[in-house]
């Protein structure tokens, strides 16, 4: 019997789809799933007629793959991944390769690549970004690991992966969890992203008193701009625009306000402190998700409290694209991304991961969640200079943030007076005021710790390290 090119482990929807374009691109693959029902009704329904095979178990599955084995696992994060290596590492042998393409904490990596490197077969964490329609059609890889191990399934990715005008959109990450680190920020920008869209929707809906037809126009619009074409800018004016097939009124309407927030959202803040690293915009995208799970506290709150009195205020006209609210859009959705890369520049650091930002901009331009004309901008930017210690400060970055500050500005005052919580918004006024201001008030914290705990502190007239008795 002729043997596959290709295993997958786990048939959920990333996997059902992994698979297919593995094998669309002519690598003949067999599928395991822990429920062998599900194998079944996969291979009678979108694998029928293809070049998949199943496997009723593990040892059956690894016997049906041609060696050296590429054997993909996508099954949940966490205990789930660890019991599936468990089992199917006695099977494997010299050469192998394991990849775990789920989005798996990145410390588990480097702890399951320290442990499985002392074995024999090679092992990549690999992010993937895309949802089924990227698994399917072409996602976003971001493989860590040993470089060997990656040229061994560089093929198979370069060709699944979706493909830009620059390439195909993976690349060697770098080694040990890097991929898997770098796959938890893109979700961190992704956080930071949806939440500023979600507060421009709220701006229009509550301030300027527009229908979600009308907002949906300019969602349209925008992703017509380089400043805002993106994938998640898109799927907004979708979202906007669907209907309740019961009444025909808006969908977006009907839907419970709570957003979770548990996993890659959660690990890149908490990554993010950890490394000193300075995101408050994704930091305040995590903590509406927080506070939008607080429903019921929210609506005992309002009662309390009384709801904010919301003034109707214009904030710019569909002919303008609502210029000062698009500026809020536009320039939290740097910060978004300028904080991500912060992270990154700071991680490659500590981890030794020796991160290629501008390879990392050009593999999130196509078949990711966060893929937007924008990146192109980032790609450039690291490509003028690979030491960039802020996005804000490149050139063309910082043009922006010079002619859109007022409306940003603009945005935020009216919110407050409106008593509209716009956290991502507001966050990203004091991040740039923050980041352009040399000299900020830690002085006089300083003098608190050192008043209170003999802390000491640095002078700004001469070198050395100070105290002062400030109490008699
Ligand atoms: P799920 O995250 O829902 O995982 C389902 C798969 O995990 C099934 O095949 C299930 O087998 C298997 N599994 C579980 Br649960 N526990 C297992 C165990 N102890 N041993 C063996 N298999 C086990 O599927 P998904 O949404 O396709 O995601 C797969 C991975 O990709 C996850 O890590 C996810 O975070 C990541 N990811 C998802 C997306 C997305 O858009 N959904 C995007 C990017 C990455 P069973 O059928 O027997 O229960």
């Amino acid at each position: 019997m002729t043997k596959a090119h290709f295993g997958l482990v786990g048939l959920g929807v990333m996997g059902e789809n992994l698979v297919l374009n593995a094998e669309r691109n002519g690598f003949s693959s067999v599928v395991y799933n822990r429920t062998y029902s599900k194998t079944e009704a996969f291979l009678n329904g979108r694998g029928a007629g293809k070049n998949i095979s199943g496997a009723i178990d593990l040892r059956d599955f690894v016997a049906q793959l041609e060696r050296p084995r590429r054997i993909l696992m996508m099954v949940k994060a966490g205990t789930a991944t660890d019991a599936v290596i468990n089992q199917i590492s006695p099977f494997l042998e010299e050469g192998d390769l394991l990849i775990d393409g789920g989005n798996s904490l990145f410390s588990d990596t480097e702890r399951r690549v320290a442990d499985l490197e002392s074995k024999s077969f090679g092992y990549i964490g690999m992010g993937v970004s895309g949802g089924a329609k990227g698994a399917l059609e072409g996602p976003s890889m971001m493989p860590g690991g040993t470089k060997v191990s990656y040229q061994a399934i560089e093929s198979l990715l370069t060709k699944m992966a979706a493909q830009v005008e620059d390439g195909p959109c993976v690349t060697y990450i770098g080694p040990g969890g890097s991929g898997h680190f770098v796959k938890t920020v893109h979700n961190g920008i992704e956080y930071g992203i949806e939440q500023i869209l979600a507060e421009g929707y709220d701006l229009m809906k509550r301030v300027c008193g527009m229908t979600c037809d009308e907002i949906s126009t300019v969602f349209e619009n925008w992703n017509k701009t380089e400043e805002l074409s993106s994938y998640l800018v898109e799927i907004t004016e979708i979202c906007l625009r669907t209907k309740d097939p019961e009444d025909g009124s808006d969908l977006v309407e009907k839907i419970m306000d709570k957003a979770g927030q548990k996993g890659t959202g959660l690990w890149t803040v908490v990554s993010a402190l950890q490394l000193g690293a300075s995101v408050p915009t994704i930091y305040a995208s995590l903590n509406g998700r927080v506070m939008s799970s607080m429903k019921q506290q929210r609506e005992l709150a309002e009662t309390i409290l009384g709801k904010p009195n919301v003034k109707t205020t214009d904030l710019g006209s569909l002919s303008d694209g609502m210029a000062p609210i698009m500026d809020a859009v536009v320039l939290s959705t740097i910060a978004s991304y300028a904080q991500g890369m912060e992270i990154l520049r700071l991680a490659s650091l500590e981890y030794n991961y020796n991160l290629n930002m501008t390879s990392i901009a050009q593999i999130w331009k196509g078949g990711c969640i966060i893929r937007s004309t924008l990146l192109n901008r980032i790609q450039d930017a690291y490509h003028q200079n690979p030491e960039l210690p802020n996005l804000l400060i490149d050139p063309w970055f910082a043009s922006q943030i010079q002619q859109r500050l007022a409306g940003l500005t603009k945005v935020v005052s009216i919110a407050a007076q409106s008593g509209i919580p716009v956290p991502c918004f507001s966050s990203t006024l004091d991040y740039i005021n923050s980041y352009r201001t040399s000299r900020l008030p830690q002085n006089l914290v300083q003098a608190m710790r050192d008043c209170f705990g003999s802390h000491t502190y640095e002078r700004i007239d001469k070198s050395g390290s100070f105290h002062t008795e400030w109490v008699d």
